[in-house]
């Protein structure tokens, strides 16, 4: 078989932050070999508009075969697999180009939300089995994050490029972040590097994902 291609996408750091962990987690991989696929990590500015068009067009050159869009989540406590992306941007706070969106619509005429098609399940079932501390996701916010995640989902159904696999993974903070933010928790550099291995291993090798529960009462 021909080498598939993974892209991953970390963010430029966002609210004040000096760092963004999901940029330096990506970038680690940039070149690596996982199974039978190169992967190719990218920074999207964390701009409403200006990420999307920048996620489009890597989808566009590189044609991969997965994509996993990836973002710093402060205060969540494991890597969190993103489950459904909504059609709407509620900004609690300015992008980095001062924009803060309220109930805008992403997509005119687009669904309300797209699920992830990677196999979640099997991610966090592969995370915790390696020592990753993982849960699934039922919200991905409604900040840039969620954009782009939705905007991810909109372009592969535009493009009907189905056998294209995409989804969104949030990551707490690194431990440097966290020592700003008494009492928030933290996963290290390099457990974060290993869940995304995994989570790129078992995207690329699982088809269906298994059936086991991952959901919350509230
Ligand atoms: N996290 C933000 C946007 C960029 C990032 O890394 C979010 O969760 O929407």
């Amino acid at each position: 078989m021909s080498t598939r291609t993974v892209l991953l996408t970390g963010f430029e750091p966002f609210e004040q932050e000096p760092i963004n962990p999901s940029w330096e987690a990506v970038r680690a991989l940039d070149g690596e070999r996982i199974g039978d696929a190169v992967v190719v990590a990218r920074q999207l500015p964390c701009v409403f508009g200006k990420a999307i068009d920048a996620l489009d067009a890597l989808v566009a050159s590189l044609k991969p075969d997965v994509v996993i869009a990836v973002g710093q989540a402060g205060g969540r406590t494991e890597m969190s697999i993103e489950r459904v992306a909504i059609n709407v941007d509620d900004a609690r706070v300015a992008d980095n180009a001062g924009a803060q969106p309220i109930d805008t619509t992403i997509a005119q005429g687009g669904p309300a939300a797209y699920f992830s098609t990677l196999p979640i399940k099997a991610i966090v079932r592969d995370l915790r089995a390696a020592g990753v501390p993982a849960m699934v996701s039922q919200t991905a916010g409604t900040f840039v994050c969620n954009h782009v995640f939705y905007g991810l989902m909109h372009t592969l159904a535009q493009r009907q490029a189905t056998a294209t696999r995409g989804g969104f993974v949030h990551i707490p903070y690194l431990p440097e972040q966290a020592a700003r933010h008494p009492g928030a928790p933290s996963l290290a550099l390099d457990t974060l590097i290993a869940g995304l291995r995994v989570a790129v291993a078992t995207s690329l090798s699982t088809d269906t994902d298994i059936r086991e529960q991952g959901g919350q009462l509230h």
